[in-house]
């Protein structure tokens, strides 16, 4: 979706060196994100390399090149030897060609090079499309539009939409605007200049196309505010800040955090956001860390409008590979965006000339105390006695927004001390509008797109498909994933085994399979009873099942796009819910490495059609959750919080109840603990 040109003004480009002292003395991690000291070096060592064709050279993204696992490993049982090779992956632009450098930090050279000749581009730099929104504003013919609808030039905001690919043979990186009236309103994209489209080549920043189709009476500005300080009465209703009387009890080492029984890597980067690393689950039993998961990330995020018409088909994002959800991410705020007792981190990404750009408090960490019950009994049976035990639940949350244009995500990593982590999105921000004529659902005589939620004001209708890379390893790394479906039995009354004959005619049992190859292993879910796990087949408990971590699925969204249809030649990998891969270090992001205005040539679709064998491999589970968005009235004109996710959660993984010995701590709050009758 759009860049809203206003962010760039929240982050402070931050200066040199001074935070080299305060990074060299952390513990030292791998997989630690690139730090601001990093950037710099990275920088200075790729505009050496290229200064004979001099700084054009643009920074698209700037990313940490993992070291392979095998590497990391082996490397974190003996930590005095000498750390893997730093490096960093960039992708540049040079005189309008795409370049994949790897830079090595600790030789200060360029390992590789390659010119990228394939389809794609890649991320775009929020710069680069502020400047093409400012540029437009500049525009004659623009300025005349504008001037004939009647409307102030200097109420005018440009917004930038990445083009997609609908077939064209030429491959120019262009983007396309639309503008919108803001006039007393702080929610432009309510208030499109409908009609209007201009493109414009990103390389040469120029406009190449204007276009004036229609003429559409301008969506009000009354009744579009969301500015607190601008609403007016009556308001309601009232609530309660979120009080927690805790200081969060968790530690930081460097990157790594330690919690209750769970230990986990956090790093950031401009592409994915938050990317969790090497979580692990001390088990009280075997008094030590299990591995559950090597690497966690949001790998992309597709979400095509449902508006064929010129001004809109086109509107088809990917808001990783394209724009960026990292790049994306806001300052959270503190007693809204997380309560009050949360931690801030602050998160670094290149600028497009390489130095660090600083997003100040765009990661929260915070214990959740939601009130719900961890486990509880009450025995009465036993006479004389009322038993009861019960256990308050709390979690630690790892939160980050990401507003891309007018949408705003919300992302939830949520560690659970029986086991489980949650993954949580919510969908929040402003709709995309669409101006139309009318201004009563009953003058509507065809198909607009999308239903009417004020006057001249249609919301499209639109999906969100957030595709999940998960690395479990489960007790190390060589796992297989296990599909276990619920079959009926029928129980027959005179089978000649049937000891004792009983009234039942039926029962459900268990079926697993473990799933050989990944073109069995990529799955729809519908409402099928199908429970899916990825087990570690060499280890098992000591009853004898196998050591497991379950998939709890989020909402299945089946694309509904044909498959002909470009966009979804584009992102095949939403056709199914769930795809296992062998572990491959370059099959990072399921759209493909360079996304803008793909093809369909490089995408997790594409990488299962080789079948590679997945049993007792270290493998790679996707997991698409989606969002079929038919918008209403209340999302006008900012959308309350729409929220869905997933959970893994350990199945025979521990011997028993991991909680079951669980210590709380329990608060008093005097007075609270009233009763009334009902
Ligand atoms: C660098 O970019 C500027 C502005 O687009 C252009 O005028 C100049 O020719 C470019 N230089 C090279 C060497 O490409
Ligand atoms: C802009 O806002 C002012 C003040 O509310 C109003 O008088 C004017 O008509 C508006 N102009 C347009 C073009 O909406
Ligand atoms: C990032 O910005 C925040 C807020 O301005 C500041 O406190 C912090 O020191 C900055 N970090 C670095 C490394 O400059
Ligand atoms: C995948 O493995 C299954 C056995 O689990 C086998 O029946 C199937 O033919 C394999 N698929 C391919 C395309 O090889
Ligand atoms: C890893 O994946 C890439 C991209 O799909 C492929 O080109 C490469 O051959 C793979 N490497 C291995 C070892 O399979
Ligand atoms: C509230 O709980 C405290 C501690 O258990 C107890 O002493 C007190 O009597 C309770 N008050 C009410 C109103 O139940
Ligand atoms: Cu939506």
């Amino acid at each position: 979706m759009p860049s809203l040109m206003m962010k760039s003004l929240y982050f402070l480009i931050f200066s040199i060196f001074i935070s080299i002292s305060s990074i060299s003395c952390q513990k030292y991690h791998p997989l630690d994100p690139l730090s601001p000291s990093e950037f710099i070096l990275i920088k200075t060592i790729v505009h050496k390399a290229y200064s004979t064709s001099n700084h054009n050279l643009t920074f698209q993204y700037v990313g940490l090149d993992e070291p392979e696992k095998s590497t990391i490993l082996s490397w974190q049982t003996k930590p005095a030897t000498k750390p893997p090779a730093r490096r960093a992956l960039v992708h540049a632009r040079l005189n309008k060609e795409t370049l994949e450098i790897i830079v090595d930090l600790s030789t200060r050279s360029i390992f590789s090079e390659q010119r990228h000749l394939g389809s794609g581009f890649p991320m775009l730099t929020l710069e680069e499309q502020t400047n093409a929104n400012i540029l437009v504003l500049k525009y004659g013919p623009l300025i005349k539009s504008v001037k004939d609808r009647g409307l102030d030039m200097s109420q005018v905001y440009c917004s930038s939409f990445t083009a997609g690919w609908y077939g064209e043979k030429k491959a120019e990186r262009v983007i396309k605007i639309q503008c919108f009236y803001t006039n007393g309103t702080a929610n432009l994209y309510v208030r499109p200049l409908e009609g209007i489209l201009l493109v414009v080549n990103l390389d040469e920043m120029k406009i190449v196309e204007y276009h004036d189709r229609l003429r559409i009476p301008l969506p009000k500005a009354e009744g579009t505010e969301f500015r607190a300080s601008r609403l007016r009465r009556p308001f309601g209703p009232w609530l309660n800040g979120v009080a927690v009387a805790h200081e969060p009890g968790f530690e930081m080492d460097g990157h790594t955090i330690s919690w209750a029984n769970w230990k986990f890597h956090l790093a950031f980067d401009a592409r994915v956001g938050v990317v969790l690393s090497q979580a692990s689950i001390f088990d009280l039993d075997k008094n030590k860390y299990r591995r559950v998961l090597y690497r966690a990330y949001v790998s992309e995020l597709f979400v095509p409008y449902m508006d064929p018409t010129d001004d809109v088909y086109f509107k088809t994002f990917f808001d990783c590979g394209e724009f960026g959800f990292g790049q994306s991410a806001v300052p959270l705020v503190t007693s809204a965006d997380c309560p009050a007792n949360a931690k801030f981190v602050d998160a670094f990404y290149a600028g497009p000339d390489g130095t660090p750009v600083n997003i100040s408090n765009a990661i929260c960490i915070f214990e959740r105390h939601a009130g719900n019950i961890l486990w509880r009994h009450t025995e009465t049976a036993i006479l004389g006695e009322e038993i009861t035990e019960a256990r308050a639940d709390v979690s630690l949350v790892v939160r980050m927004v990401s507003t891309v244009g007018n949408y705003d995500y919300i992302l939830d990593w949520e560690f659970k001390p029986a086991g489980s982590i949650k993954f949580g999105v919510g969908l929040t921000g402003v709709l995309e509008i669409k101006g139309v004529t009318y201004t009563h659902k009953d003058q509507i005589k065809e198909d607009v797109y999308g239903p009417l939620l004020a006057e001249n004001s249609v919301a499209i209708h639109h999906d969100h498909f957030l595709t999940y890379h998960l690395d479990l390893d489960v007790d190390g790394e060589a796992n297989s994933f296990t599909k276990t479906t619920l079959v009926t039995k029928r129980q027959s009354s005179n089978s000649v085994n049937a000891k004792h004959i009983t009234p039942r005619k039926s029962y459900w049992t268990t079926e697993t399979e473990i799933v050989k190859n990944e073109s069995d292993a990529k799955l729809k879910l519908g409402l099928r009873p199908l429970e899916l796990a990825v087990i570690n087949p060499n280890k098992r408990t000591k009853v004898g099942n196998h050591i497991g971590y379950r998939l709890l699925p989020g909402p299945a969204a089946i694309p509904l796009l044909s498959n002909d249809d470009y966009p979804q030649t584009r992102a095949p990998f939403t056709n199914y819910d769930v795809w296992v891969t062998p572990y491959n270090k370059s099959e990072k992001w399921a759209g493909g490495k360079f996304v803008d205005q793909s093809r369909g040539d490089d995408n997790l679709e594409i990488w299962c059609h080789r079948n590679r064998n997945i049993e007792n491999k270290d493998i790679v589970l996707w997991h698409t959750i989606g969002f079929h968005h038919v918008p209403s009235q209340e999302e006008f004109p900012v959308m309350p919080t729409l929220t869905g996710g997933f959970e893994l959660r350990p199945t025979n993984f521990f011997e028993n109840n991991p909680v079951l010995k669980v210590k709380t701590s329990k608060l008093h709050v005097p007075g609270s603990n009233c009763t009334t009758h009902l």
